[in-house]
Parts: structure tokens; sequence; C-alpha cells
């Protein structure tokens, strides 16, 4: 048995009661593990409040998860390392269960085995997208030609500030991903706020419309996600300055030490934290909070 649906969320499925699946590298490579296991209770809490399921995704032992139980969540985040737990977009998944490895998935991963289980939302912190030097590298996160193939409601504060903003809001357009902004009409940016040069063509102030808009796509056939763009709340944003700063500072440490791949953004938002005195940090598990709030909200319009 490769693919298992854990039985809480069969039953939900079966009974159309709504889901909100995350992907599971966030909480083992892009945060510190204590911080990891809070956010994760928090997270528990918001949707038990919300009653919505929470269906975490990751491959342990060569099966593919759909929702995990605490136990098998809190003894991933437990091992916390690259080299104990592998990162997985969607072209490491065969790898990862034929070789009956764990494994935690992506954005990209995350949407086709939640498209795969039939569920419809999910939340994140920033996605993957076009990294800074893009001539120089061709690093494009898979998680944005996953959104083009996979029909689910993302709810994310834009791509991570650590990326080139603008190329990544191109991308999408050129994709043909549909961006609604959430109350906000310009772009989100991960920890910094909004980027007041990207203006979305569309707003929605209300979880019913935003719903209704992914429900129009679906009767029509498109296989695109709906990318919900949620910016941080104010009062959790980074300072752009101390941002930029610092986010350069991580960017020529990258270089010097050759840090590449699916290393990269582990290794940023780690360093992110450090010279930030932990400032980043914050601010990333406010914003993953509220994309999972508003996640939860609207998987109960659908
Ligand atoms: N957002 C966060 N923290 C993270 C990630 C996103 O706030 O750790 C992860 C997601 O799993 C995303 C991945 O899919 O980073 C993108 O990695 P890459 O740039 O290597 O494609
Ligand atoms: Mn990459």
């Amino acid at each position: 048995m490769d693919f298992q649906i854990e039985e809480k969320i069969e039953k939900a499925l079966n009974k159309n009661k709504p889901i909100v699946a995350m992907e599971s590298t966030l909480f083992v490579h892009g945060l510190p593990k204590e911080s990891s296991i809070k956010l994760f209770r928090k997270l528990n809490g918001i949707a038990k409040k919300e009653q919505v399921n929470l269906a975490i995704i990751a491959i342990l032992n060569g099966v593919l998860k759909i929702g995990i139980t605490d136990e098998q969540m809190i003894s991933l985040i437990e091992k916390n390392s690259l080299n104990l737990v592998n990162k997985a977009g969607t072209r490491d998944i065969s790898f990862n269960i034929a070789l009956k490895r764990d494994a935690v998935t992506t954005v990209s991963s995350t949407l086709w085995a939640a498209q795969k289980a039939g569920i419809k939302v999910m939340a994140t912190g920033g996605i993957g997208g076009v990294h800074r030097e893009i001539l120089m590298t061709l690093d494009i996160s898979a998680d944005i030609y996953a959104l083009s193939k996979h029909n689910l409601i993302v709810v994310c504060s834009g791509p991570k500030a650590f990326l080139d903003i603008k190329n990544t809001f191109e991308l999408l357009e050129s994709l043909s991903i549909p961006v609604v902004g959430y109350k906000n009409s310009y772009f989100a940016t991960f920890f910094c706020g909004v980027d007041e040069n990207l203006e979305l063509k569309y707003v929605l102030e209300n979880t019913k419309e935003i719903a209704e808009v992914y429900l129009k796509m679906r009767d029509l056939g498109m296989e695109h996600s709906l990318l919900v763009s949620n910016p941080i709340l104010k009062k959790y944003e980074l300072d752009k300055n101390l941002a930029e700063k610092t986010i350069n500072q991580v960017l020529r440490l990258c270089k010097e030490k050759n840090i590449k791949g699916h290393k990269l953004s582990p290794f940023i938002l780690k360093n992110l934290t450090e010279l930030t005195d932990g400032k980043s940090l914050k601010s990333n598990l406010a914003l993953i909070k509220g994309n999972f709030k508003l996640a939860c909200q609207i998987s109960k319009e659908l």
C-alpha cells in the first residue's frame, strides 16, 4: 500500500466535511524544532475551533500519508534534519516510496497528493518561486509549475521574501495561475507585508466569494490552483530594511558556502532567524497561523 488516507480524513472526505491540507516541509525544514511543535499544537487548536480537519501530508517509511497522527508529526519534527527526513518535491515522491524512506512534502508534492485524495484547500507560509539572479541559476521552484497543474485553493503570504518576487509574480501570470488578494490589492511578500509595485487585478473580502471563484474554475474544467495572497497582519510584519539587509547577508553566505538546490530555502530561513534575533521566525509563525485560519474559513464555504 503506497497511499494511505487517515481514517478521520477519509470520513471527512466521504461526508464532504471541510479539510485543509498542509505540507510537512515547513514544519520539519522551515522552522526550529521547538517552534514547530508549538505551531503544530496551535494549528490543531485552530482546526478544532473552526471545526475543520487538518490533513498534514508526509511519506512515512515509504507510505504516502494523507493525514498523519500527532505522534507521527512530532516524531518527524524531532528528527528535523535533511539527512534523516528527505525534502520531497513531486519528482522525489516515487523514490521515497519505492525506497521506503521518510520524507516531508513541499507545496508541489502536497498539491499532487491532496488532489489525488480529493482535498480542495491547502495552506502554507510562503510558496517557492523564482530565485534572485535567475539568469545565473535558472532556479525556479517546482511549486510554481505544480500550481498550474493541480486544482486546489492555496492560501499563502505570497512567495518567500528572499525570492525574486516580481519575476515570480510574472511567471504566475504566464502560467495562467489566478491570484486573488485577500482584503489587500497588492501582492503579499511573506514576512515583509506587500509589494506596492505589484497590484493584483482581483481583491476579495469574503471567503464565500473566494470559494465561488474556485468552484467556477472547477466547473469550467480548469486545472490550475487558485492562489490566495493573504498578507501578514501589519503588527507582525518584519521591517523591510532589516529584512533586505539580512537577506542579502544570507544570500552572500549561501554563495560562499555553495548552498544550492533543495538545501537553499531551509538554510536561508534558519540563518535569517539567527541574524534577526528571532524576529523573522516570529513573523513566519504568525503568517502561517493566519494562512491556516483563512484556509479553514474558505474550506467551510465549499
Ligand atoms: N514556506 C515556509 N517555509 C518553508 C516552505 C514554504 O514558510 O519551509 C517550503 C515549502 O515546502 C515550499 C518549499 O514548497 O519551501 C520550496 O522549496 P524550494 O524553494 O526548494 O522549491
Ligand atoms: Mn530550487
